[in-house]
C-alpha cells in the first residue's frame, strides 16, 4: 500500500497568505476548512495515541500496598491505583478507551455498593478472601479467577480473609462510556446490598460448560455466568493443548464465553486466557481494538510495535489498536498463561474489526534496541 498524502484523492492544498486569512475568518465563526485536517482525521489506518506500555507488578505492588494505610475504603470509594497510558492520562485510559487499575482491600474490609454505566471486570492477582456482590449475587473469587460486573449492575466488594490483602485488577470501559457522553452513576440507596441466594449461584447453574438449563428465560445482553474460576480455565487450555496446536499468533487461547450465546461476556469487552507452552514463541499479528494483558502464570516476553517487554507473574502490559504483537514463553520447562481483555466486541458490532498477520522476517518483528 502507498500511504503518500501528496496525491490525487488526498488533501494536498499548500498554504498561501490568502488562504491563511481565509482560515482565520472561518475560525472566527467556529468553522474550518476540512482539507487542512482531512488527512489527520481520516488516516489511512489506525494511529492510536496510546503507546505500548508495561507495568511491572514488582514495582507497583509496594505502592498499591501503601494505599492501605493512606486512605480508608469508605473515603476512597474504591482503593485503586489506576494505570495510565503516558499519552492517555487525561482520559484515565490504560490503552485506547479501556481503563485498568489495581484494587486492594485489607482483611475484613468491604466497600460500599454502587452502579454505573461503565461495565467492569476483575482478574484476581492475590489473596484468598475476595468477594463481590453483583445484583444481589455473592461471588467468592480467588487468585487467577475472572469475574464480571456488567454495566448498571449494583456491586460492592470485600475481603473476608483475615490473613492478608486482596489485590485484583479492575478493567472497565470508562473512557469509552465517557467518549460517548453516556456516563451515569448511582450510590446504592441502602449503601450495602442484601445477598440473595447461595454464593456463586451463577456458577452452580451455568458453570457446566456445554450443559444449559432448559427453559431458561435469560435475555440480558451479558453473560449470566458472573465468575470464571481459574482451575477449569487452565484445565480447558491443557486439554485443548493435547488435541490442537492452537493459534500461531496466540498459542492455545480461549475466550471467556457467555454460555447462552457463545459470544463475549459483555457487549463492550471480551476476555481471554491463553497458554504458551514451554519454549513457545508466537508469530506477530495485529487487530483493530485495544488489549490489556496480565501475566497469570510464568514468565516470558512480548514484542509490541517493535518494543520488547520482559514479563513475569502479575505484570500488566497493553497493545494499542493495530499494533503488531507477538509473545514468547521464556521457560523451556514451564508453561505460561496470559489473561487479557479487549474492546473487540465494540469493534465487531460496529463492523470495525480487522486482523492481519505479519509476513516480513519470518513473521517476527524487528525489535528496537
Ligand atoms: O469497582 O466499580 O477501578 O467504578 C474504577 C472505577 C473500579 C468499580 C475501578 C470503578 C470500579
Amino acid at each position: 500500500m502507498d500511504f503518500d498524502d501528496d496525491r490525487l484523492g488526498r488533501a494536498r492544498v499548500r498554504d498561501t497568505a490568502e488562504l491563511d486569512a481565509y482560515y482565520d475568518e472561518l475560525a472566527g465563526l467556529d468553522a474550518g476548512a476540512l482539507w487542512t485536517v482531512a488527512n489527520k482525521i481520516e488516516p489511512w489506518y489506525p494511529r492510536p495515541e496510546s503507546v505500548p506500555t508495561h507495568w511491572p507488578y514488582a514495582k507497583l505492588r509496594p505502592l498499591v500496598t501503601k494505599a492501605l494505610d493512606l486512605v480508608s475504603g469508605d473515603d476512597a470509594g474504591r482503593r485503586v491505583v489506576a494505570l495510565y497510558n503516558p499519552e492517555r492520562r487525561d482520559l484515565a485510559a490504560a490503552v485506547g478507551l479501556l481503563y485498568t487499575g489495581l484494587q486492594i482491600m485489607g482483611p475484613g474490609e468491604s466497600m460500599t455498593a454502587h452502579r454505573h454505566q461503565a461495565a467492569a471486570l476483575r482478574f484476581v492477582l492475590e489473596g484468598t478472601g475476595a468477594w463481590t456482590i453483583v445484583d444481589g449475587q455473592k461471588l467468592s473469587v480467588g487468585p487467577r479467577d475472572f469475574a464480571i460486573t456488567p454495566n448498571w449492575t449494583w456491586h460492592e466488594h470485600g475481603n473476608e480473609a483475615d490473613d492478608g490483602p486482596v489485590i485484583w485488577q479492575d478493567g472497565l470501559d470508562i473512557p469509552l462510556v465517557n467518549a460517548l457522553d453516556a456516563p451515569f452513576y448511582e450510590v446504592h440507596p441502602d449503601i450495602y446490598q442484601k445477598q440473595e441466594g447461595v454464593v456463586n449461584s451463577s456458577l452452580l447453574v451455568y458453570g457446566a460448560g456445554q450443559l444449559r438449563p432448559v427453559g431458561d428465560p435469560w435475555h440480558k445482553n451479558h453473560s449470566p455466568l458472573l465468575a470464571y474460576p481459574w482451575e477449569p480455565t487452565y484445565e480447558a487450555l491443557l486439554k485443548a493443548a493435547k488435541a490442537t496446536d492452537g493459534s500461531p499468533y496466540d498459542g492455545v487461547i480461549m475466550e471467556y464465553a457467555n454460555p447462552v450465546t457463545g459470544g463475549s461476556v459483555m457487549p463492550t469487552m471480551s476476555a481471554h486466557m491463553q497458554l504458551l507452552r514451554a519454549g513457545e514463541a508466537t508469530l506477530a499479528h495485529r487487530q483493530v481494538g485495544s488489549k490489556i494483558y496480565t501475566v497469570a502464570k510464568g514468565s516470558g516476553s512480548s514484542v509490541v510495535a517493535g518494543k520488547r517487554f520482559q514479563w513475569t507473574e502479575g505484570d500488566i502490559f497493553c497493545v494499542p489498536s493495530w499494533a503488531w504483537h507477538e509473545h514468547a514463553n521464556a521457560s523451556r520447562s514451564e508453561d505460561a498463561c496470559l489473561f487479557s481483555f479487549n474492546d473487540f466486541p465494540v469493534m465487531r458490532s460496529l463492523g470495525f474489526f480487522r486482523e492481519e498477520c505479519y509476513t516480513d522476517n519470518d513473521g517476527h518483528q524487528e525489535v528496537a534496541a
